[in-house]
């Protein structure tokens, strides 16, 4: 089956595409030409989710999904979070997002922070709802060039390297997104 994927951002869908069988193919919105910025209104990643879906949802006529991911640092209370991609400003730049995470860090002792996704998917006239989340931890260095935003600096616990070093293998297995696609793939039926 195909299923269109309401992201305009290619390293989650590289992501998916490495979880999901080969009988599910992804198109996403880069792939089907659609430039419009969707604006995420939402207070929370559930509630951005469902935008994304259900713009697609209404703009295409397909069955679509969509994922809303951001960072929660604990001494932050939850920030960066639902506004992960802008923390640091409108131009969602990675180094300005990651400078902001240290400035608001800085003095605390308490480091721990989780990657949170939510999946919404509307399937055949139903709408489901998949989370995952995966722990670990901040560092005040970048590690790493692989994976894509905060990865240089997220220690997954149990482990010393960062996802951006660690790689696809293992972010694969516990990554928040791997956690919500096997209940997605459930679902699809593959
Ligand atoms: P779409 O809305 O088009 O899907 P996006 O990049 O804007 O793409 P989000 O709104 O979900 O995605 O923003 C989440 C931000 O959180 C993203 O830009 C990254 O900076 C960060 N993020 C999400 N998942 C991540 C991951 O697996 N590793 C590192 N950073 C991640």
């Amino acid at each position: 089956m195909t299923l269109l994927f309401a992201t305009h951002n290619d390293h989650k869908v590289e992501e998916l595409n490495q979880l999901l069988p080969d009988s599910i193919s992804l198109i996403s919105l880069n792939d089907i030409g659609c430039e419009v910025e969707i604006e995420e209104t939402g207070v929370s990643l559930e509630e951005n989710a469902k935008i994304k879906a259900d713009f697609a949802r209404m703009k295409f006529g397909l069955d679509c999904f969509a994922d809303d991911s951001g960072l929660e640092i604990e001494a932050l209370d939850g920030a960066p979070g639902v506004y992960s991609a802008r923390y640091g400003g409108e131009e969602r730049d990675m180094d300005k997002n990651i400078q902001k995470v240290w400035n608001e860090l800085k003095g605390h002792q308490n480091t721990r922070a989780w990657f949170r996704t939510v999946f919404y998917l509307r399937l055949e006239g139903k709408e489901y709802v998949f989370k995952g989340r995966v722990e670990g931890s901040i560092i005040f260095e970048k590690r790493g060039t692989k994976g894509f935003g905060y990865d240089p600096i997220f220690i997954p616990k149990g482990y010393q390297k960062t996802f951006a070093e660690l790689g696809d293998d293992i972010k694969n297995k516990i990554g928040h997104r791997a956690i919500a696609t096997q209940s997605l793939i459930k679902v699809l039926g593959s």
